[in-house]
């Protein structure tokens, strides 16, 4: 371990000395470690990415008060608390987190009994995590959302996500552009429609609730015995937002029949065996929060949130891919390709997935 990592590490009250770490996950934004102590404990150690998240306090008093409250939830209708959401661990001097010349770092215990998957295994995963968030929307169905520090504004405002990639198009920063002439113009072609969420909520038609805003089936961990989702983790962007938007993101990650990042474009489809299952899992957990016009539009969400996220790929693609974490530099527009290849199967299969939701 170096001195730096060894700094941070004796900032935060575990149990024993750390000595061992490794790199830990495949989430796209914040460094993730699994640190080990000589007593046995384990935990997460997280360097927050602040260039995504400017205001690492805020995010963690969100981040903090949603679990407390969570917490109290789940103990009235007798849940466990310390499986069923996450626990941190807070500085010896009592901060939330720690922040120093080596960055922002916030700790949790780490769940050694559950897993995170980057692809269901059987329909009934993706079930379970439906399921799981689901559930999570209900349980903050009253959780006072004007006490929400918004962490990225307009996180999921999808008009906003086109002006974002309009600007990267015309700053051409990494010089990317002429080559992805047909991918803007797939894109441009569909920024008229995607409005339609804004402007219903903007009417009053839909409603703002708390929302997980980032539903990917590995920021939830399942038990590997029962297959059940226990712990909805990744909660850096909780705000008031689209409780579609939560199905949706789902939807785009985990319905594929491939990796986010498949070259192979016959290889990605959406399957709708895992649409339905995650549609009923997702029903069921909700417990009848959702109006029936946001059940109606719930496949309009999977199409949005699988557009929005294929024009942030593509938008961070054009910037030299300052945003997500990459490991070639070809990776951001494979990632767009994907998401854009799944947004066709959707227009294809519309009916399909409305005649699903139909049923539940
Ligand atoms: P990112 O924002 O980079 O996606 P996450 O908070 O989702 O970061 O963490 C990355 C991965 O680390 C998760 O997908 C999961 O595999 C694992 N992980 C995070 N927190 C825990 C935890 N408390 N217990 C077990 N695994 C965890
Ligand atoms: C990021 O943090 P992670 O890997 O769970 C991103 C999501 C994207 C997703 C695409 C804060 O999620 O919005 O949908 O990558 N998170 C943030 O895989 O931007
Ligand atoms: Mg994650």
């Amino acid at each position: 371990m170096t001195d730096h990592l060894l700094k941070v590490t004796e900032a935060f009250a575990f149990d024993g000395k750390v000595v061992a770490s490794k790199p830990f996950g495949s989430g796209h934004i914040n460094e993730t470690l699994l640190l080990e102590t000589d007593k046995g404990s384990q935990y997460i150690l997280q360097k927050i990415n602040t260039y995504v998240f400017t205001n690492p306090q805020g995010l963690m008093e969100n981040v903090f008060n949603v679990t407390e409250f969570l917490k109290k939830r789940l103990v009235e209708q007798g849940g466990d608390p310390n499986r069923e959401t996450l626990t941190f661990i807070q500085t010896r001097d009592g901060k939330l987190y720690y922040d120093g010349e080596e960055g922002a770092w916030r700790a949790y215990r780490f769940q050694h009994d559950l897993m995170a998957l980057n692809a269901a295994r059987t329909p009934h995963d993706f079930y379970a995590s439906g399921k799981a968030f689901g559930h999570f929307q209900a349980l903050l169905n009253d959780y006072p959302a004007d006490t929400l520090f918004e962490t990225i504004p307009h996180f999921h405002d999808t008009p906003s996500r086109f002006k974002q990639l309009h600007e990267a198009i015309e700053k051409d920063a990494a010089g990317r552009a002429a080559s992805v002439q047909e991918e803007i113009e797939f894109a441009l072609a569909r920024e008229k429609d995607a409005a339609l969420v804004m402007d219903l909520q903007a009417q009053g038609v839909l409603p703002l609730r708390v929302t997980h805003n980032d539903t990917k089936l590995n920021n939830v961990l399942l038990d590997p015995e029962t297959g059940d989702g226990v712990c909805v983790i990744d909660l850096d962007t909780i705000m008031p937002g689209q409780a579609i938007f939560d199905f949706g993101d789902s939807i785009r990650f985990g319905a594929s029949t491939a990796a986010e990042d498949e070259k192979d474009l016959d290889k990605v489809q959406m399957d709708l065996e895992l649409f339905e299952a995650y549609t009923k899992g997702f029903l069921e957990g909700c417990n009848n929060v959702l109006s029936p016009t946001e059940k109606d539009l719930l496949p309009t969400g999977a199409w949005m949130m699988t557009l929005e996220c294929g024009i942030r790929f593509l938008a961070d693609y054009l910037n030299g891919d300052v945003y997500f974490k990459t490991a070639y530099p070809e990776h951001n527009l494979d990632r767009a390709h994907t998401q854009f290849k799944l947004v066709k199967e959707m227009e294809e299969k519309q009916d399909q997935m409305q005649a699903i939701v139909a049923k539940y």
